[in-house]
């Protein structure tokens, strides 16, 4: 039998083992820098309508992933105060940008942490005792323990939201894939800063028969886990 969610381009997951025990929900930088006033994205001078949509969908799916006993975990990109952690080509590229990471902005300092705009915004925040991995880079693995974590919690499917779809979520993927994590984007808890990338980063991880994994939408999940 086993329990799968309708997706794209398989129901997922493959093998139809998806258990609270087994399966985490990440939630990518859902960060003031990545989508609230005066933050990073903001600065930038991107449309944060593109970035603010996925809240209420993950706030929906969170509620009832945590009411059923998943694992949840969230992440944080940024840098140390003293951005020692800082690659110089990353702070050249932000500073041609507008938005120099560790400059001071209406949010405190850019992307570094323990800043107000480098917090977790209040819709999604954390509750005691769910992960939260802190990241100096794009993919949530790189330079953190994130797979520490999963492996020390038999995890084996992960389910990705946040923002944004096409660099921070998609690197996460695209690694967690490699790792033989199976994998799952739901359309509508992510977004991109620009909405071609986010159609044409969804499309990229359907091909080859869900070469990074599946894709499916926050009411497919939900209508699984409830009628599952
Ligand atoms: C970016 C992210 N876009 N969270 N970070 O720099 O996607």
């Amino acid at each position: 039998m086993g329990c799968f969610i309708e997706a794209d381009p398989y129901p997922y997951p493959y093998n139809g083992d998806l258990r609270p025990a087994n399966t985490a929900l990440i939630i990518i930088d859902m960060q003031t820098d990545f989508c609230g006033m005066g933050g990073y994205v903001d600065k930038m001078g991107y449309d944060l309508s593109l970035t603010r949509a996925p809240i209420d969908p993950i706030q929906k799916v969170l509620s009832l992933m945590r009411d059923r006993g998943f694992h949840i975990i969230h992440t944080r990109e940024g840098h140390r105060p003293d951005l020692s952690d800082l690659p110089e080509n990353k702070q050249w590229r932000s500073q041609q940008i507008g938005a120099g990471i560790g400059d001071l902005g209406p949010c405190g300092r850019i992307l570094v942490r323990g800043e107000p705009g480098w917090e977790i915004i209040p819709e999604l925040q954390p509750l005691p005792g769910e992960v939260v991995i802190d990241k100096p880079g794009k993919g949530s693995f790189y330079a953190t323990d994130l797979d520490l974590i999963l492996k020390r919690k038999n995890i084996q499917n992960i389910i990705l939201t946040g923002i944004t779809t096409d660099v921070c979520v998609h690197t996460t993927m695209r690694d967690a894939n490699d790792r033989g994590y199976e994998c799952l984007l739901l359309s509508d808890c992510t977004g991109a800063t620009d909405y071609g990338n986010y159609l044409a980063a969804l499309k990229m991880i359907k091909m080859q028969g869900g070469v990074f994994g599946a894709v499916a939408d926050s009411h497919a999940l939900i209508e699984a886990l409830i009628t599952g």
